[in-house]
């Protein structure tokens, strides 16, 4: 592979070239015309423009995107998450193309889009799943049957659905015939697809999901476990590796299950299986996730693995270069997304200019981001500016490193999360390693987060340092335009 085309935007467009050019390859940015002077457009080899800002007209134009591949001579495309990355006729115009697709196979991503499918394939495994059904509910009458069966409350979630759109909690069989209804004309609004199937409700489970990989060869192994509980209308803002509720036998019983969750649709490549797990350490498979996820840092912390080069590997048809003996989790590892949201207006997301921009740095922190200070965040995408990772000896080290480094990023301009994060690793049952789905909704409340501007010493000193800058510039510009003598003459 000689040259990869990233069909993707931000800081994920950036971590992939980052990984490319380590491996000698040549970069092509794709950008929408709101993207022109994004850091990854500059970073690449090569960028073409192909299209205005709306996703629908460039970041989702397949047909643009794999035509500029061709004309460049492109050997490879990859996908990031979101847009095309879980796309099955994307993968396979991509293939058809005579391009790899640096993912999983249309096959994988179909099977597994439909949780229906995905539910079938799993259960040959012995997967363990939520009691309910895996066929589609035929009409209410099948529907009230099988939730007396399992049990009050139940799920009713769509099958072509996924990060909880469709989902609907039935409590008592009167209810069961309108949700229904209202569930299939959800999922067919959103999905084009009304199938529609019944779980038993697990109330405040842990979200915990493993990151797989696979080769080409029928070889897999698991990178262990990414505890992603902390989350608010289905989007992440925490998330740490290893999970503090594991023991080590369930971690190895969750692996092999997500193992199998991949084997029963031929994956390869780098993918996620995500479970349900209750208190007593039941864990249940929801879905797999067919792409490298937001938050894969965490695990690349804590085993050492870049997974990005590890997917092209896989999409060269190399065989993985390493087993599961061959891995270890070393350390403690949490990511705060940092979004362009205002944490004390429920999360709304905020637009602006990044004012002052200055990351934190030092030992055990990566920040991977997609703009530039004195940039403006455009409204057209997802609201994510920065992922700050922090890696630490053990949780404890890992938690301190991660307050140490909100208080050294500077953001002005924008509302942003980093100061909810702080405030939520610092939560007794945060650091104590209790928490579920209902962390911030049974916690969380605006007037907790430290409001007051107690940053604006610190922000007068960004500014200092950014005029001490400028002028130093204008300096340097003087001084090579005119030779140094000139200081000399004008003294
Ligand atoms: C569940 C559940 C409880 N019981 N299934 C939400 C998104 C989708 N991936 C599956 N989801 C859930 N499925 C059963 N049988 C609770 C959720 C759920 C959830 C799951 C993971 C992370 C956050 C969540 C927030 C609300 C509900």
């Amino acid at each position: 592979m000689q040259k990869i085309l990233v069909a993707n935007r931000g800081e994920i467009a950036l971590r992939v070239m980052r990984s490319a050019k380590e491996m000698g390859i040549k970069t092509v940015a794709v950008y929408s015309e709101a993207d022109r002077t994004m850091p990854f457009v500059q970073y690449a080899d090569e960028a073409v423009c192909i299209g205005p800002a709306p996703s629908a007209q460039s970041y989702l134009r397949a047909d643009k995107i794999i035509e500029v591949a061709k004309k460049l001579g492109v050997d490879g495309i990859h996908p990031g998450y979101g847009f095309l990355s879980e796309n099955a006729d994307f993968s396979k115009s991509v293939a058809e193309a005579g391009i790899t697709f640096i993912g999983p196979s249309a096959f994988s991503i179909n099977t597994m889009g439909s949780k229906i499918a995905a539910k079938q394939a799993a259960l040959k495994f012995d997967v363990p799943m939520v009691p309910g059904t895996d066929k589609p509910l035929v009409d209410a009458a099948e529907a009230k049957e099988i939730a007396e069966r399992v049990g009050y409350p139940i799920l009713i979630k769509a099958s072509a659905g996924g990060g909880g759109k469709g989902m609907r909690v039935v409590n008592h069989a009167d209810e069961l015939e309108e949700q229904m209804r209202m569930a299939k004309s959800e999922a067919l609004n959103a999905f084009s697809n009304d199938d529609v199937f019944i779980e038993k409700y697990v109330g405040s489970p842990k979200h915990v999901e493993i990151q797989i990989l696979g080769d080409q060869h029928g070889n897999y192994v698991y990178l262990f476990e990414r505890e992603c509980s902390i989350q608010r209308r289905h989007q992440k803002l925490v998330e740490e590796a290893p999970s503090s509720c594991l023991t080590q036998d369930v971690r190895k019983a969750m692996g092999e299950s997500a193992v199998n969750v991949a084997r029963s649709c031929n994956y390869y490549g780098a993918g996620t299986v995500e479970f349900l797990v209750d208190d007593d350490l039941n864990f249940y498979f929801l879905e797999m996730n067919t792409r490298l996820q937001v938050e894969h840092c965490v695990t690349e912390y804590i085993t050492g693995i870049d997974l990005v080069k590890e997917q092209i590997r896989v999409a060269r048809g190399e065989k993985l270069s390493f087993s599961q003996e061959d891995l270890n989790i070393n350390g403690h590892s949490i990511e705060l997304r940092v979004c362009a949201e205002d944490p004390l207006e429920n999360f709304v997301p905020d637009t602006g200019t990044l004012d002052i921009y200055i990351r934190p740095q030092g030992n055990g922190v990566r920040v991977d981001d997609g703009y530039e200070q004195g940039m403006e965040i455009p409204i057209f995408y997802d609201p994510m500016i920065a992922k700050l990772v922090v890696w630490g000896k053990d949780r404890n080290e890992a938690i301190d490193r991660l307050c140490r480094a909100v208080d050294e990023y500077k953001i002005k301009g924008i509302k942003t999360t980093l100061q909810f994060g702080k405030w939520a690793v610092r939560q007794p049952a945060f650091v104590a390693g209790q928490y579920d789905t209902n962390f911030i909704n049974k916690y969380y409340k605006p007037e907790y987060l430290n409001t007051e501007n107690k940053d604006e010493e610190a922000v007068a000193a960004a500014l200092a340092g950014i005029v001490w800058e400028e002028g130093k510039q204008a300096m340097a510009q003087t001084v090579n335009s005119d030779g140094p003598s000139k200081w000399k003459i004008k003294r």
